[in-house]
């Protein structure tokens, strides 16, 4: 675990071309709420357009300086650890050139900003471990990027055996080429079963968390055969998963509708397990919710991996709701990253709803804008009990597509039938009459004719 008392982060942003300042700065604004949940503060950002995140430093020379003034390094790497030259090398370089000179007129513009004080820096991208150790050596602190920062938070958050092992293997697939000769165990690396005496050589170490990892990946895979039972059990039930963006508001419509008391947070990954719960009060037919983790932009593609077999529990609903945080500016590009991976993992095809959350933060108009460009969507929020009955009765009347309603005179000499009725049908109406109560019920034709055939009625 990372040392993260009362520390000052200053985050940097990389704009690739074709990427707009907005995008930019909302990327930026997520990664500023990423490093909160991790407890540091930041104390500014910058960025820098670019041709590719690549180079042995990412950022060209002045810019370089610049961050370095912020943390007190020297502002250059003493020996480059060059990136590898690919076929494009002499392109790349002369595009740099001009980036360079581009940067100094950029400087000169900026230099008289007032400049604080960091201990910590975070790039917005990933970066290669070699990378990584020039940026350290050029600014003299840690830095991360923000594949690091969500492995951080995933490890924080994890709480079942399952998803612990699952972003341990991630954390260390993240971590084993990042390992150096000297303090390779300090910060990112640090935590990684302990280091042993005679066990301070990077191969080691690296050969350490190869079999770490495997070992992790068995235990994985015995309690994936487990609940592979369950959940082909659970399979004949009516099922709907949440999906969508952190913060959307998934676990807050699960408490509402289940009443369960599941965590809800205004932090980043506040969940990372899937879990299942009916719908309370309980309902005929019975249907089940699960709330599962939240997707994020460049989400580490270890951690997709990873959590592939946590939304796997998805891919056995009925019904898919993508829940989004309408009151975000960015939540297009949010739904359009959930649908992607979503896509990914194969859940294409599926049937599913979209579930415009958290109505209470936008004006009349916005919603009027809103209704406009989703006319399917249902628009809630999870605090007004009315949105949430009205998708109860939503849920409901999906999954009642394939019932029928009928009447069922039962006499009042026949005993149970009426326990029976309330347990398995939905009852719609009662009227209690001379010879008996005549029930209105929707209900499966099976489970109507089984009845019908016990009770002779
Ligand atoms: N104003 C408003 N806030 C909401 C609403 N629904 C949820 N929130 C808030 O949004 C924040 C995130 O809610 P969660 O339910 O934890 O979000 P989540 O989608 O489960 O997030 P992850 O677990 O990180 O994926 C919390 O602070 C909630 O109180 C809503 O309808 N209106
Ligand atoms: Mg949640």
């Amino acid at each position: 675990m990372i040392e993260t008392a009362q520390k000052k982060a200053l985050l940097v942003g990389v704009q690739l071309p074709r990427v707009n300042d907005l995008e930019v700065q909302s990327s930026l604004a997520e990664l500023g709420r990423l490093v909160n949940t991790l407890g540091f503060d930041v104390v500014g950002t910058m960025s820098q357009k670019r041709s590719g995140e690549g180079g042995a430093t990412v950022l060209g020379e002045g810019k370089l300086r610049e961050l370095a003034k912020w943390t007190g390094g020297p502002g250059f790497v003493a020996s480059a650890v060059k990136v590898k030259k690919h076929k494009a090398a002499e392109k790349f370089d002369a595009e740099k050139e001009v980036e360079d000179v581009l940067e100094e007129m950029e400087e000169e513009t900026e230099s008289s900003e007032e400049i604080g004080q960091a201990d910590i820096v975070v790039f917005d991208c990933e970066l290669s471990p070699s990378q990584l150790r020039n940026l350290e050596s050029a600014t003299g602190v840690t830095v991360f990027d923000r594949t690091g920062v969500i492995i951080e938070i995933f490890s924080r958050h994890a709480k079942t055996k399952t998803a612990r092992l699952q972003v341990e293997i991630a954390r260390l697939n993240y971590v084993a080429p990042r390992i150096r000769e000297t303090g390779g165990s300090e910060g990112r690396g640090g935590g990684i079963g302990g280091k042993g005496a005679g066990e301070s050589t990077q191969e080691l170490d690296r050969r350490r968390i190869r079999d770490r990892i495997k070992e992790l990946k068995a235990e994985l895979d015995a309690i994936a055969n487990e609940s592979s039972v369950r959940s082909s059990r659970r399979s004949m039930e009516n099922s709907v998963a949440l999906i969508g963006y952190t913060n959307a508001g998934k676990s807050s419509l699960m408490r509402a509708m289940t009443g369960s008391d599941i965590l809800v947070a205004d932090k980043l990954f506040a969940t990372l397990d899937t879990t299942v719960r009916p719908l309370v009060p309980e309902s005929l037919p019975k249907v089940l919710l699960s709330d599962t983790v939240g997707f994020i932009k460049k989400l580490p593609h270890d951690l997709v991996a990873s959590f592939k077999s946590t939304l796997d529990e998805a891919l056995n609903a009925d019904l898919l709701l993508y829940v989004v945080d309408a009151s975000d500016p960015t939540f297009r590009s949010q739904l359009e990253v959930t649908r992607n991976v979503m896509k990914e993992i194969g859940a294409e095809g599926y049937r599913s709803w979209l579930l415009l959350n958290k109505r209470d933060r936008l004006g009349a108009e916005d919603i009027t804008l809103l209704k406009a460009e989703f006319p399917d969507a249902v628009f809630l929020s999870t605090r007004e009990s009315v949105d949430l009955k009205m998708l109860r009765e939503k849920l409901l009347g999906f999954f009642e597509g394939d019932m029928v309603d009928e009447e069922l005179l039962i006499p009042y000499n026949v005993q149970g039938a009426v326990g029976d009725v309330r347990r398995q049908m939905r009852v719609l109406g009662e009227v209690y009459g001379d010879r008996g109560v005549t029930l209105s019920v929707r209900a499966k034709p099976e489970v109507l004719a089984k009845l019908r055939a016990r009770y002779s009625i």
